[in-house]
């Protein structure tokens, strides 16, 4: 079918992109990670959060996706470090184009972590490689523990899952054991890290999965 030549051509210049942004990123020092979940899950309360726990000395920034407005970057711009919306215009996805416009005119030589927030959407935003050195899943208690197992990919493709919204598991029927055990079924080397973004629980062990990204493959040991 004619189809399916045209989507490998969008994804290859895709990936043609993004190796230049990790090229660039790793020539920097600088941790690029990529956020995708539903929307709703999470993902501008958990980059908030984190931001406001950071020192302001941090040489820190966001890109944030959505279809439209800019309602994230209003929120994320409240702590001080660099923030841009990026609004696609309908498209359900960023592409490391995007990203790469998103990134012009910004001192990336002196960044130390860039944050991605992708569009809410546990499909599209899953084959678009962005250049990042590591892939965030978000998932929220009251989406339903058999996400893992309805989105393989997304799940397949990601560093971390954050199960999010843990602060409401006392009034949601959500078997936190199970969402586990689904992501490692399509994920098998998958790590969890469970949060509540609303009361804090949780971030020390955030903050130490992603401290440990920064350090560069095979200094450890
Ligand atoms: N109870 C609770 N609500 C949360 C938590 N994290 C996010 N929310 C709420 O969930 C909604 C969606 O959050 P948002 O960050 O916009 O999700 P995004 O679409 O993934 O960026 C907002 O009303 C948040 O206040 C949490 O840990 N606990
Ligand atoms: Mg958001």
């Amino acid at each position: 079918m004619y189809r399916i030549p045209m989507e490998r051509k969008v994804l290859n210049e895709n990936d043609r992109i993004a190796a230049e942004l990790r090229q660039t990123y790793e020539r920097n020092d600088t941790l690029c990670v990529n956020f995708i979940s539903a929307p709703g899950s999470g993902k501008t309360a958990l980059l908030e959060r984190t931001l406001a726990g950071f020192d302001p000395s941090r040489r820190v920034a966001v890109l944030t996706g959505d279809i439209q407005t800019d309602n994230d970057a209003r929120r994320l711009a409240r702590y001080g470090f660099p923030v841009r919306q990026i609004s696609t215009g309908g498209t359900c996805h960023l592409d490391a184009r995007m990203v790469q416009r998103g990134l012009e005119g910004w001192p990336l030589e002196s960044l130390e972590i860039l944050f991605v927030e992708n569009v809410g959407n546990l499909v599209c935003p899953t084959s678009y490689y962005l250049g990042e050195q590591a892939r965030v899943v978000l998932l929220s208690v009251t989406e339903g523990e058999d996400k893992p197992l309805k989105y393989p990919a997304t799940f397949f493709r990601a560093d971390l899952m954050v199960l999010n919204k843990v602060d409401l598991l006392p009034y949601v029927p959500f078997d936190a054991n199970l969402a586990h055990e689904n992501a490692r079924k399509v994920n098998p080397q998958i790590e969890i890290v469970s949060v509540s973004c609303t009361t804090g629980e949780g971030f020390d062990e955030w903050y130490r999965w992603l401290e440990a990204q920064r350090v560069p493959a095979g200094s450890i040991g």
